[in-house]
């Protein structure tokens, strides 16, 4: 009876202490590729951006953050980054004629519910409005964040297909459901004009404890397991 306690505690302990790990909360701000060639709609000109994303638990949202720090691009309407289409997928490409085809996960809601705008700043001359919101809120049939589909012109005839974020403007998209991801995964993003606007990318999630740090973990939990029940048997 004696032994079945001790394992008991024991097993207890070893779980309880992995679960205090794997549920370190965190942001990170990953590093990005610049994609060969561009794409888009008429013209399209496209550049399109590769992050890795690495083995996370559940992760809840993605923010990208202008930091073109006032430079490149155009002004007004389309001062800053402007956001053609974002795409999470498993599967690798280094071409940006490519990233429209590849599949993608079903992770995203670009209305209201799943968007969170917001505006930079403007440079002069002003417009009433930076392009592809309506108020603050995305309008996705002006923005079509799931097509990488921009026509890159300020032409009023023309101009369509992303989401011009101002200077320090900011979007977050918080995912459909919570995210796993066991094996890295890639995140594509696009800026109209390939003009010199860049962003920062951060992904809020919980880290993953590498298998050895879990081996770790049980060794520590067994060695308290045992000093432990030693002491309630002197007891
Ligand atoms: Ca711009
Ligand atoms: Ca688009
Ligand atoms: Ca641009």
């Amino acid at each position: 009876m004696k032994y079945l306690s001790s394992f008991s505690n024991l097993a207890t302990l070893t779980i309880s202490l992995i679960s205090v790990q794997s549920a370190t909360a965190a942001t990170l701000t990953l590093d990005f590729t610049k994609l060969s060639g561009l794409t888009g709609g008429s013209p399209g000109q496209t550049a399109v951006f590769r992050a890795e994303i690495p083995a996370l638990n559940d992760i809840t949202s993605m923010v990208i953050n202008d930091n073109s720090q006032g430079q490149g691009g155009s002004e007004g309407q389309v001062s800053g980054f402007d956001l053609d289409a974002i795409k999470l997928s498993s599967i690798f490409t280094n071409n940006a004629a490519d990233v429209n085809s590849i599949a993608g996960l079903d992770v995203f809601d670009f209305s209201s519910n799943g968007t969170v705008l917001t505006l930079g700043t403007q440079r002069p001359p002003e417009a009433s409005q930076l392009f592809g919101n309506i108020g603050g809120v995305i309008n996705n049939l002006v923005a079509t964040l799931e097509n990488f589909d921009a026509n890159s012109t300020t032409d009023p005839k023309k101009i369509f297909g992303f989401v011009t974020l101002g200077d320090d403007g900011k979007i977050a998209f918080k995912l459909k459901s919570p995210l796993s991801i066991t094996t890295p995964l890639y995140l594509y993003f696009g800026e109209v004009g390939d003009n010199g606007e860049v962003a920062t990318v951060e992904v809020m999630g919980k880290h993953i404890p590498e298998p050895s740090s879990v081996a770790a973990l049980s060794l520590v939990g067994i060695f308290l397991g045992v000093t432990r029940s030693k002491k309630n048997k002197a007891e």
